[in-house]
């Protein structure tokens, strides 16, 4: 059970209590609090929001940069008649280490921050009565752990974290808390493929469970009415007249997962299921079985003061700005982003790249000079003595987010690292290792890709052969040849594209990134760099790029919106490369891409 990463729900088998709230919260700069009995009760602590990040809360330097230990807690209540049963409790994420105590005795731990995990409690909570919970967190970024950075020390002795990625270290508890009352034999996991033959759709499903049991499956209509209904753990389940779930289109039925002993009904889990089909076909993507040009953004979660905290309103307002201006997909760049989001794009028809946390995967000066100090020696990012380190953390937060998120019908893709260095020889190895640990857990066999950087170039890349779709993040007009330069940038990248015409065999092509930054204030004509003019140029001329190739099958605009980021001189206040500002309203680039996009059919480029 603690295993289980089924979203929460309440049936007439399991209990589900929000723990969100204002909770306590304190500092511990010393890594005392554990020693010192913290667990007990903090001494000098002040309220925080959960979920929210902690940072942008605060008035001060000192607290915003806080890196280090720092502690939550909050009393929880426990029903009395859930004696006997499983109690856990689920944290959506707590970023990035966490160590979760109960009425003072530790329970768990759990490393990564952007993706669920469970607290069983069920021997050390009092019953009917107030429990204490205490989480001990930190924020420190490593070279062994997702995303990957550094911290440093400040001659004032305050540690400050050195990301070795472009967005802002926000941390805590920054998606919601529940509290759970579950059988103690359950339905613990259940995946689902599907084939499409005609009108009709057959579920291939298989079902996990502790205990013994007998177990049914029933998938119902938007009517309630019984679609297919299949018995045992696994199956198949005939789905007549089967009705699709598409791009802006979206039909949902209700999957109801039972489990009985000895004829009575012990769990009963529900969620809801798209039956639609994905694949790769030569360079094309098909979506049951049709083709779909995909358009859309890179995005974050982020938003003002809460951080990265899961704000529903901030999701609801990306959402119908995503289909004002005509989008049809997003990368979830650089982390898996929280449930409720995915939920939301299978209700409202997107598709998702879903991708790990592995960013900042990549020899920066920074970390180029510590780790080869005094050798001469040029190491790759995967060729270090930590590496295996690396990779067992990267292949546990492959397993969950697989584990989390391969029954949505929005996830169409996994993408397994944003921008890694991988012209080194180690690339292979690394590489091969989590792409075919991806299909080993994905029963639907979602194509594979990663985010490729500027720096690797068709010929020098060693990863790209392991990609199903080759993803390019491409900076023409803005990092390389900005400004007048635009003419040799449109060339230069000609050219490139040139070159992974002949390297990428039949596979499409996509830019999961191209943008440029621009300032909402500035407005100039002639345009300069950060002008909204510049940024609409600078759009315009990579359509033009992507028009003229017919095996880039998508452009994912960098990035949906402004977000925060690391202080310093290539960034104003954060990343402006938004086509919508921070607070969501539209610079005029929005306006570019919406009439693009709307004018593009689905199947943009299909009879070429
Ligand atoms: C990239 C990174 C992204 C940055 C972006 C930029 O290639 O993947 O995290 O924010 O460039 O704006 O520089």
């Amino acid at each position: 059970m603690n295993m289980s990463l089924l979203y929460p729900r309440a049936t007439a088998s399991r209990r589900v209590i929000s723990l969100d709230g204002m909770w306590q919260f304190q500092f511990d700069p010393e890594s005392a609090g554990e020693a010192a009995g913290w667990t007990g009760g903090l001494p000098e602590s002040c309220s925080m929001p959960v979920p929210s990040s902690f940072c942008d809360v605060f008035t001060t330097k000192d607290a915003r940069e806080y890196t280090g230990d720092f502690w939550y807690e909050t009393d929880f209540f426990v029903p009395g008649e859930w004696e006997g049963k499983e109690v856990v409790i689920r944290f959506g994420s707590v970023t990035h280490k966490a160590k979760v105590f109960v009425n003072g005795a530790e329970i768990c731990s759990h490393v990564g921050g952007f993706l669920p995990f469970n607290a069983v409690v069920t021997d050390v909570v009092k019953y009917n009565q107030v429990n204490k919970l205490s989480v001990l967190a930190n924020n420190e970024l490593s070279e062994t752990m997702l995303p990957c950075g550094k911290t440093q020390v400040l001659s004032n002795g305050k540690k400050v974290s050195a990301p070795y990625f472009d967005f802002y270290n926000y941390a805590g508890i920054q998606r919601p808390v529940k509290l759970l009352c579950l059988p103690k034999a359950a339905v613990t996991d259940y995946e689902v493929k599907f084939t499409l033959q005609d009108a009709d759709a057959e579920v291939d499903y298989s079902v996990k469970t502790c205990g013994e049991g007998d177990v049914t499956v029933s998938l119902y209509d938007k009517q309630g009415n019984l679609a297919a209904e299949g018995k045992g753990a696994a199956g198949k389940l005939l789905v007549k007249d089967a009705k699709l779930w598409n791009v802006h289109a979206p039909y949902l039925y209700k999957i109801v997962i039972r489990l009985y002993q000895d004829e009575k009904l012990v769990d009963e889990y529900y969620d809801t299921l798209g039956i639609r089909t994905f694949e790769v076909k030569g360079d094309k993507l098909l979506l049951n079985g049709k083709h779909v040009y995909l358009r859309g953004f890179g995005k974050h979660e982020d938003a003002d003061i809460r951080g990265r905290g899961l704000d529903l309103v901030t999701v609801k307002r990306d959402y119908e700005c995503l289909k004002w201006v005509g989008a049809n997909c997003f990368r979830t760049s650089h982390y898996p982003y929280a449930e409720e989001l995915y939920y939301m794009a299978d209700e409202e028809g997107f598709l998702i790249i879903d991708e790990t946390t592995a960013v900042g995967c990549m020899e920066s000066t920074m970390n180029f000079l510590a780790a080869n100090q005094g050798t001469g020696k040029k190491l790759g990012f995967f060729e270090k003595e930590t590496t295996p380190q690396l990779l067992e953390h990267h292949r546990q937060v492959l397993h969950d987010m697989i584990t989390r998120d391969k029954n949505h019908a929005s996830v169409i893709a996994w993408s397994i690292l944003n921008e890694p260095q991988c012209t080194s020889d180690g690339t292979e190895e690394y590489f091969k290792n989590l792409f075919d640990y991806a299909h080993e857990l994905d029963v639907q066999k979602r194509p594979r890709t990663y985010a490729v950087v500027m720096m690797s170039l068709p010929h020098t890349s060693k990863g790209q052969q392991f990609a199903d779709i080759i993803s390019l993040n491409r900076y023409y007009g803005w990092y390389v040849m900005g400004g007048a330069g635009i003419v040799d940038a449109e060339a230069a990248f000609r050219k490139e594209m040139d070159g992974w015409n002949q390297v990428r065999g039949d596979r499409p092509v996509i830019f999961t990134e191209y943008g440029a930054d621009t300032l909402a204030s500035e407005h100039k004509l002639p345009s300069v760099m950060w002008s909204q003019e510049y940024q609409n140029e600078y759009l315009e001329m990579n359509h033009r790029v992507f028009d003229s190739y017919d095996f880039v099958q998508g452009e994912l605009m960098w990035n949906f919106a402004d977000f925060q980021t690391t202080e310093g001189i290539l960034r104003v206040n954060g990343n402006k490369k938004g086509a919508f500002t921070r607070q969501r309203q539209p610079k005029d680039v929005a306006y570019v891409l919406k009439s693009r996009w709307e004018a593009l059919p689905t199947d943009y480029k299909s009879d070429k």
